[in-house]
């Protein structure tokens, strides 16, 4: 189940974190389907328990499977995947299947309305009562599987899914999913399932929907959330055959490189030289919505120079299943969503730029990165070749004869000539403009008879990567 059913050339995910089931069909229409984006990754649809302050961590705490939370309602939901199915673009729901709501005192209320006692594990909008769960127990030694995958991920009661009920429960849930017209699923904290009972109910699932769209007999695309960074005693090589695994490594060695801790010239092996999964299970990113909020090597918004460089990089090399990135505005680890008086999640508002102005960050809509995007289908099944690098933090490659990158993180200069691999001609340049009636609105490389064209990438430039492609030719 590693095939994510996109359309034609498309190849790119962006996680849609917290947004409203309206304002992301409004977006797959007006945004992702002109710019060439494949899917969204949304957040959890499952009825919540309300914590107060509202962070969006309360939706990885679900009480019940009916489909109202504060991103919109059932009737809401397969409207978005409807409209988004139509434009090409496909929905990949989070799911939470190892568990339920922490501890809460006394009667719990939900994004639905139903109630539940968490604390004696009865959640009766499912129905699940205490004998559903893994006795409770702590985490405490990250290296041992039974704590792992038998005791409670944060306090969350933990659901034994060797169960007949829990299993009819879990794949009743998914069906529902894939009824109303979805791709696939991120499953959440995967780790902390054994990978036989994950297998059941992978297996167990109906075929997508074919009046969205899918092929007969099309599977569910899976991608599994298994943090392994290579000493852990529950692998990400037991999941790897089930579906793709997020590939956690990949998001630490891009930030350790464009935060120059390590040379870019070492880029040129990268993917399984770097001990990465293989390509095809591999779900790639340069941070997620968890990493971006922990300090260490991982990107965010926060360094939007290096973070664009690296997102360059992820959309331009041949490697993994790529996902972008899509955040709210954050001080600490709780800050909410943007939201009103009422604690309702606002939409997103642009400016004439088309950027996100009102506490949505929209990675996806800097012209750096959906530019990217666009480059990753021009260049769709061409190989990496003419690598150079100066020894250093200055790299440039092409993709076939159909695309060609450069990058600069030196504090000096890079003005050169470099083989572009490139038909003669006038390119725009992505990152810095667009080709706008027959003209470049930012930087332009002439191309010669020979492929070679003058590269310019100052060390003090707006941005340190240039990128040309044939669909930006003039
Ligand atoms: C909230 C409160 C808690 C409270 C709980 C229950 O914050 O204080 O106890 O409610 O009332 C999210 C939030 C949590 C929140 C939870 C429920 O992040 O703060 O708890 O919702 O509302 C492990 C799991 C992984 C999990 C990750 C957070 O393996 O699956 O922890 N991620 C998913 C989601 C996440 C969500 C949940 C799961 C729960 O993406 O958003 O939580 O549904 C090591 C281990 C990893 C482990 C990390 C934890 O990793 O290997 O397995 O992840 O530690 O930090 C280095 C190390 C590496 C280490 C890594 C950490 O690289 O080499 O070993 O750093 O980044």
């Amino acid at each position: 189940q590693h095939n994510p059913h996109w359309w034609g050339n498309r190849n790119t995910i962006v996680h849609l974190f917290e947004w409203k089931w309206s304002d992301i069909a409004q977006e797959c229409e007006s945004f992702l389907g002109p710019r060439g984006f494949a899917g969204v990754q949304v957040s959890p649809v499952n009825e919540n328990i309300i914590s107060a302050g509202r962070p969006w961590w309360e939706r990885y705490q679900p009480i019940s499977y009916k489909l109202t939370t504060r991103s919109g309602n059932e009737e809401e939901f397969g409207d978005m995947v409807r409209r988004c199915n139509d434009v090409g673009i496909r929905i990949y729901v989070d799911v939470l299947l190892n568990h339920m709501s922490g501890d809460f005192d006394g009667v719990a209320v939900g994004t639905a309305g139903t109630e539940a006692e968490p604390r004696k594990k009865s959640f009766p909008g499912v129905p699940y009562t205490a004998q559903d769960f893994h006795p409770t127990c702590e985490i405490t030694d990250w290296n041992d599987r039974f704590q792992v995958q038998q005791c409670e991920l944060v306090g969350l009661k933990d659901l034994d899914q060797s169960s007949d009920w829990v299993r009819s429960k879990l794949i009743e849930f998914l069906d529902h999913l894939i009824e109303l017209g979805v791709a696939g699923f991120r499953v959440d904290a995967a780790k902390h399932m054994a990978s036989e009972d994950l297998e059941y109910i992978y297996s167990s699932l109906s075929n997508l929907n074919i009046d969205h769209g899918f092929p007969h007999n099309s599977r569910p695309f899976i991608f599994q959330e298994v943090i392994d960074h290579g000493h852990e005693t529950v692998s990400r090589d037991e999941y790897k055959d089930l579906g793709a695994v997020t590939e956690f490594r990949f998001s630490e060695e891009i930030g350790n490189a464009f935060r120059g801790n390590n040379a870019l010239k070492w880029l040129q092996s990268w993917g399984t030289g770097w001990g990465f999964l293989p390509s095809g299970q591999a779900l790639t990113f340069v941070d997620n919505h968890d990493n971006q909020r922990d300090a260490g090597a991982v990107l965010n918004y926060k360094s939007p120079r290096q973070y664009k460089m690296a997102t360059a990089f992820h959309l331009a090399y041949p490697y993994g299943i790529s996902r972008v990135m899509s955040s709210f505005a954050f001080d600490d680890h709780d800050t909410p969503p943007p939201q009103d008086a009422q604690e309702r999640i606002i939409s997103p508002e642009f400016d004439e730029d088309g950027a996100c102005v009102n506490g949505w960050i929209c990675e996806h809509r800097w012209r750096q990165i959906y530019a990217m995007v666009g480059f990753k289908n021009a260049v769709r099944d061409t190989e990496i070749t003419g690598w150079w690098d100066n020894g250093d933090n200055q790299i440039s490659f092409c993709r076939g004869n159909k695309g060609f990158l450069a990058f600069n993180n030196n504090l000096y200069d890079l003005s050169q000539d470099l083989n572009t691999c490139l038909p003669a001609g006038t390119y725009c340049d992505v990152i810095s403009g667009s080709l706008i009636d027959g003209s470049c609105t930012g930087k332009s490389v002439t191309v010669n008879e020979n492929g070679y064209g003058y590269i310019h990438i100052g060390s003090d430039d707006f941005d340190g990567v240039l990128a040309l492609h044939v669909d930006a030719k003039v």
